[in-house]
């Protein structure tokens, strides 16, 4: 069986956001069951027991059958290998691409923009990547878009 770990609460600024919820979509989404296992903020979130699963004491973290992961990103794409429906076979440097950008070129400055506040120099950067994606999948001859 698939476990993942979530909090048991977070402060509301963050509820909805927390990075459980992207391997939750993917394992939806794949059609795979799991389980959750619920972690406290605080002692429990800084254990040992939790550190052997999750190195920084954070959230998310996978295990299946003995098989630890953590980072988001990793174990999206652990889920994505198993599914045609998330990482069609062709498109596999495609979804790869996507999601290193997803992880470094696109929540790296909305992060920064939500810890800085809306100050004009982080919005152009946010901007900025908005734009160029908009103008990267509007591309007929996105790979993506070939029938
Ligand atoms: N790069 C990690 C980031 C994990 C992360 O920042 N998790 C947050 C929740 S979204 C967390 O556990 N924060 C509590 C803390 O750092 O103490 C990933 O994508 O899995």
């Amino acid at each position: 069986m698939i476990k993942l770990s979530a909090y048991k609460w977070v402060p509301p600024m963050v509820q909805g956001l927390v990075r459980d919820l992207r391997v939750r979509r993917a394992l939806e989404e794949a059609g795979l069951a799991y389980e959750v296992e619920l972690i406290a903020l605080g002692p429990q979130q800084a254990s040992a027991e939790h550190r052997a699963w999750q190195p920084f004491g954070q959230v998310p973290a996978y295990e299946e059958d003995g098989h630890k992961l953590f980072e988001s990103g990793a174990i999206v794409l652990h889920i994505a290998e198993k599914s045609a429906k998330l990482m069609p076979r062709e498109l596999r440097d495609d979804v790869i691409q996507w999601l290193f950008a997803s992880l470094n070129a696109i929540e790296v400055p909305f992060m920064f923009l939500m810890q800085n506040g809306l100050r004009r120099p982080h919005r152009r950067t946010v901007a900025r990547q908005d734009t160029r994606v908009d103008r990267h999948t509007a591309r007929p001859t996105h790979r993506g878009d070939e029938g």
